[in-house]
């Protein structure tokens, strides 16, 4: 199962042109509200943090001077893994995400305006939410063009608000579902304690894809806040909000893109939280990737730079538009989508890569594939539950694991770390 990003955000951000650019799959882009209707769901690809381990085999091969080293022009850079997703190019290993793109969100969603709740029903089942913010303070926030320029106050005060709304449209609707037969749901637990109370919340929310463990965190946290003293089966709707508020941020956690940052008023991320908010140029992240696709340049998705296949194929206003993005790129070091995903994926989600084998010498499959699956899994997963990852038989049937590298056997808890190469040994 991929690691699942919704992209939200007001009608008009940009959204399905960071989908388009991510994703390159054909969507629908146009400088007006609600393009977008039915979701778009896509595959993207992330770059692994560490190199692949095909790296330390090349090393090794190289050093027995079973291997030459690695041509000039080395169409892989001397990768040597045969993945069976994604590319590996000079060691670089990108990993697969599910995308999803969905209808501009307006406010007053949680009431039905808009696509209402269709539209939350789309993110549901995302793991985290990515929110496209339009830096450059251009529409309202209903996505209408101004037809003004922003000054940086205005742009700051128009992402904030954009900030709140999602927020609030959130909360208002896990508000909404727990209020919803909330006193004769929960009364029928009372006899069970917070355990049944934990449990009926999670049932509430389990069409958003709640699970004990978050509820479990999230009645702690609003516990300690002393929100209530009353018993649960009292409390009202204004005390059931703030507890949908507490339960938004294990549910959804959102990071933020601020994007049109090629139009943005200079310095408009100062004072948000630039852990989370990255300033993102989607148009031209997807006019550098076509440009690729169309080997017209080099460019790997995340760089601050690229280079022309060949200069003298380009006429004149393709080598202008691309020197212009080549100024942008570099001024912003990268156009911050490939940086979003990856503070994403690997700081918010805190998922790491690991290859499983069937041989620990070789690090092949059983077709002698070189680590052909880079597995995208919660930190610390135990080998058991990788197997389970790799197929049902396999954690089933879970004998042990032989890590790759120092050959140890490893049991069941075995806990995995980024970057691993496991072996698993199971009953067949
Ligand atoms: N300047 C600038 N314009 C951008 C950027 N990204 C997207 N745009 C433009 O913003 C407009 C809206 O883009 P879309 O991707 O259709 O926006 P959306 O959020 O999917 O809109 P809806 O589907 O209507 O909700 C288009 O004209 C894009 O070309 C960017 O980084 N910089
Ligand atoms: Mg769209």
């Amino acid at each position: 199962m991929l690691v699942r990003i919704g992209l939200v955000g007001k009608p008009n951000v940009g959204k399905s042109t960071f989908f388009s650019a991510a994703t390159l799959a054909q969507v629908d882009i146009a400088n007006y509200p609600f393009c977008t209707i039915d979701p778009n769901v896509g595959v993207a690809f992330v770059e692994a943090r560490l190199s692949c381990p095909c790296k330390e085999l090349r090393e090794k091969l190289e050093a027995d001077g079973r291997l030459e080293p690695v041509a000039e022009d080395d169409p892989r850079q001397g990768s040597l893994c045969d993945p069976r997703t994604g590319t590996c190019i000079g060691h670089r290993r990108s990993v697969p995400i599910a995308l999803v793109d969905v209808a501009g969100l307006v406010p007053g969603a949680s009431e039905g305006r808009g696509r209402g709740n269709a539209f939350l029903a789309d993110l549901a089942n995302s793991d985290v939410l990515i929110q496209v913010l339009d830096a450059a303070g251009t529409t309202d926030i209903e996505g209408q063009f101004m037809g003004t320029e922003a000054t940086l106050e205005q742009a700051q005060e128009a992402m904030q608000a954009e900030i709140d709304f999602l927020q609030h449209e959130l909360d208002a609707w896990i508000g909404g579902l727990l209020e919803d037969g909330w006193s004769r749901g929960v009364r029928r637990v009372q006899a069970e304690g917070e355990k049944g109370l934990i449990s009926f919340i999670q049932e509430r929310l389990s069409g958003l894809g709640a699970t004990m463990n978050m509820v479990n965190q999230a009645m702690l946290e609003f516990n300690a806040e002393g929100e209530s003293t009353q018993q649960p089966w009292e409390w009202d709707a204004a005390v059931l909000h703030r507890l949908g508020q507490t339960l938004r941020g294990h549910l959804f956690p959102i990071a933020y893109a601020a994007n049109k940052f090629d139009i943005a008023p200079e310095g408009v991320l100062n004072g948000f939280d630039q852990q989370n908010m990255v300033g993102c140029m989607a148009d031209v992240e997807l006019a550098l990737r076509r440009a690729q696709a169309a080997e017209l340049i080099h460019y790997r998705p995340g760089a601050s730079s690229f280079s022309l296949v060949n200069d003298t194929s380009l006429n004149d206003a393709q080598r202008k538009a691309l020197n212009h993005m080549g100024a942008r790129l570099e001024a912003h070091e990268g156009t911050g989508l490939a940086r979003l995903l990856d503070r994403v994926l690997f700081d918010h989600l805190e998922r790491i890569v690991v290859y499983p084998v069937q041989d620990e010498t070789h690090w092949v499959d059983g077709d002698g594939r070189v680590l052909p699956d880079a597995f995208v899994v919660p930190a610390e997963l135990q080998a058991k539950a990788l197997a389970y990852h790799v197929h049902s038989d396999l954690g089933d049937g879970f004998i042990r694991g032989v890590d790759g590298r120092t050959r140890r056997v490893v049991g069941a808890e075995h806990e995995l770390q980024d970057g691993d190469v496991l072996k698993i040994h199971a009953k067949s």
